[in-house]
């Protein structure tokens, strides 16, 4: 073989490397994603690589069943996914991190379990400072038991708190409020003249200040959305998965690897006087964050933004406080 021959040879292969090869590359960084309930294995990749300020471009497919598609504390639409149809979806990111991605539709009991990560690496194109959550600086212990000693006879009024006396001893700052149990502050007006129902009317009011007409509104829908089915519309713990998880607990505690593992319990019942006015806003941003470690109840840290967060806390206080708005 004489020389030029060997050279026009290698230049044609790589041409064709180039030509098959781009493509491949381009397609190799935006796999076709599939979404198969959490039973049949979920999202298929769930580690998905992406980079600050490059546009992520995503094209996702369903195996079985209609699913959702959303990255957590982001604002974006979530975006349905069909089965047999492919759905694009491209995203920006500001900020390197762990994201995660989820379902947005209820498919099945597990459908929360339906999570994948975005591996985000770069450097923030505007840094801001790191916050902690208040349950870690105020170092509380999720797990500790929280209920209220004393309850009210029925749903404190803020209407009626409204119209007491304006002086009482309630430390009027945000941390006072997020730190402190309903409870507790019903504690703290002891020594006034106020009547029990009364001082509970006070602690209705005040919480009721310390929340918005748009927070509540905004709570009430992130419940609908990713609450309710466990939780239940009224937050009587009774959503339409709560027998499925009393069952899957009862079955995994039956089981070898179920005794190993913590039982899966019944959703909290919201509208329980004893136990949600035992709960500081602190105490249950922990608890929303964290997750129930086992017991079925997810961790939603890594979706919602802190806002949403007090958003869903102050919409949880609703169902134990009669207010105006
Ligand atoms: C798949 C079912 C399920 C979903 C969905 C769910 N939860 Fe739960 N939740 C549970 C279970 C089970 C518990 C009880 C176990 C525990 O306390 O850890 C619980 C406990 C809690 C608690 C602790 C209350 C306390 O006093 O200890 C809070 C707060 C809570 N959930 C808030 C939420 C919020 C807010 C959402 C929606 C963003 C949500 N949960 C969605 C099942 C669920
Ligand atoms: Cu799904």
């Amino acid at each position: 073989m004489k020389r030029p021959e060997l050279i026009s040879r290698f230049l044609i292969v790589t041409g064709i490397l180039l030509a098959v090869g781009a493509p491949l590359f381009f397609w190799a960084r935006t796999p076709l994603i599939h979404a198969r309930m959490a039973e049949d294995g979920g999202w298929n990749p769930d580690v998905i690589q992406a980079e600050v300020g490059e546009p992520l471009h995503l094209k996702i497919t369903s195996d079985d069943v209609v699913h959702g598609f959303a990255v957590g504390q982001m604002e974006m639409q979530s975006v349905d996914i069909l089965p047999g149809k492919v759905t694009e979806v491209t995203l920006n990111f500001d900020k390197p991190g762990i994201y995660t991605f989820f379902c947005t539709r209820w498919c099945g009991l597990n459908h929360w379990r339906m999570r994948g990560t975005i591996e985000v690496s770069g450097s923030p194109l505007d840094p801001e400072p790191a916050t902690v959550p208040l349950y870690v600086s105020l170092d509380l212990d999720l797990d500790a038991p929280h209920d209220a000693s004393a309850v009210p006879n029925g749903k404190p009024s803020a209407t009626s708190g409204q119209l007491l006396e304006t002086n009482l001893p309630i430390d009027q700052s945000a941390e006072y409020y997020r730190s402190h149990s309903p409870y507790e502050v019903f504690e703290g007006l002891q020594n006034t003249s106020l009547t029990e129902a009364q001082r509970w009317d006070a602690v209705a009011y005040f919480w009721q200040s310390n929340t918005t007409p748009e927070s509540l509104a905004n709570g009430r829908q992130l419940y609908a959305e990713n609450c309710a089915a466990c939780h239940g519309e009224n937050g009587a713990g009774d959503g339409v998965f709560a027998d499925d998880l009393a069952a899957a607990g009862e079955s995994s505690l039956q089981t070898m690897e179920g005794a190993m593992d913590m039982a899966m319990q019944t959703p909290v019942d919201f509208t329980n006087p004893q136990r949600m006015l035992g709960a500081s806003p602190a105490l249950l941003q922990g608890k929303i964050l964290r997750g129930g470690m086992g017991t079925g109840m997810p961790m939603w840290g890594s979706i919602f933004t802190e806002d949403q967060i007090w958003d869903l806390i102050a919409y949880i206080y609703s169902f134990q406080f009669e207010y105006q708005h």
